[in-house]
């Protein structure tokens, strides 16, 4: 059973772990948002695909939910020392994947061979795909002007008015080669519980992915990031009220409804339940809050039900 999950930020991470112990790592292809991706130091970062991987290969550091475990931080001592920019904590070992990563790039392999090649690495067997190749930035739009998604999230620890959020180059991308094959031929396709405006959004803003989850004969499940009118963590609250979405699970069904068959939201938010059935979803409701292992293998046990 191929499986095709869309993912971006930790939330998705908790899911994707539980999945990988439900499915064989082989049936399942991970399309991941990039438009978290940054320039530091001369070196290309790609949070969220770092993420995936590193969870998919069990050294995700637990309590961060991002970066290696078992981490030092002695460069970015030493770097900050040099004047350089150290609010985005990079550790040493975690280092060595942006160095990996920029060195292909730079003798011209594509985010998808690089993705390919640290994944295979790290013994990961699931096929991690960028959402492109091509570079694709979210902005976020504060009272001062524009800001990139790193300097919002991280630097100004989202406390910044969000005004308006931009895929800035998502016009001029393509979908990664695999991407649009993946969705086509999927038995489902789960958009897992992130930010939906600044994890999901930059991957439907990929020309093609929206029209290829429309045409796809896959069953469409995502998991709601919100319970009970609050993002489970981060800033997606904030980000879906700037685009003036309900902040609820219905809210993110409203983003979502022109191609999602299912939504899974908390049982917590049965009284949504109405609402959602008016999109033309069904409902499916379970704890989506995944404070455990066994609570990510029992969400994700209740995403392949839908399937049953
Ligand atoms: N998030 C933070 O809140 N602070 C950091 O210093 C930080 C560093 C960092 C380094 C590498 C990496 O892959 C992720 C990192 N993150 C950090 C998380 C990152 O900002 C978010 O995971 C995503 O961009 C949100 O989806």
């Amino acid at each position: 059973v191929q499986l095709v999950a869309l993912a971006g930020g930790t939330g998705a991470a908790k899911l994707l772990r539980g999945l990988s112990r439900l499915v064989a790592p082989r049936d399942l292809t991970i399309v991941v948002n990039t438009g978290d991706d940054t320039e530091l130091w001369g070196l290309h970062i790609s949070p969220d695909l770092d993420t995936v991987c590193y969870t998919l290969a069990g050294v995700i550091d637990a309590t961060r939910g991002w970066g290696l475990a078992d981490e030092t931080f002695q460069a970015l001592g030493q770097m900050a020392r040099f004047g350089e920019p150290s609010w985005f904590s990079l550790g040493d070992r975690d280092l060595a994947t942006h160095l990996h990563r920029t060195r292909l790039l730079r003798e011209g392999r594509t985010l998808s061979d690089a993705t390919a090649a640290i994944g295979a690495a790290l013994g990961v067997k699931s096929r991690i795909l960028p959402m492109s190749d091509q570079p694709v930035r979210t902005r976020v739009l504060g009272p001062d002007g524009w800001l990139d998604f790193q300097e919002y999230f991280v630097r100004e620890k989202a406390q910044v008015e969000v005004r308006d959020v931009a895929y800035d180059g998502s016009s001029a991308a393509n979908a990664a080669p695999g991407v649009l094959e993946a969705i086509a031929g999927a038995r489902a396709v789960i958009v897992c519980p992130s930010n939906p405006v600044t994890s999901i959004g930059p991957i439907l803003a990929v020309p093609g992915i929206v029209d290829s989850l429309t045409r796809s004969a896959a069953t469409i499940i995502a998991v709601s990031p919100i319970v009970s009118g609050n993002a489970v963590s981060g800033p997606a609250g904030r980000l879906m009220a700037s685009r003036r979405l309900p902040v609820s699970a219905a809210g993110v069904g409203r983003l979502y409804a022109p191609w999602l068959d299912v939504l899974i939201l908390d049982e917590r938010d049965r009284q949504e339940i109405p609402e959602v059935l008016q999109l033309g979803v069904s409902p499916v409701t379970a704890q989506t809050i995944m404070a455990t292992r066994e609570d990510e293998i029992a969400l994700a046990r209740r995403v392949l039900e839908v399937l049953a």
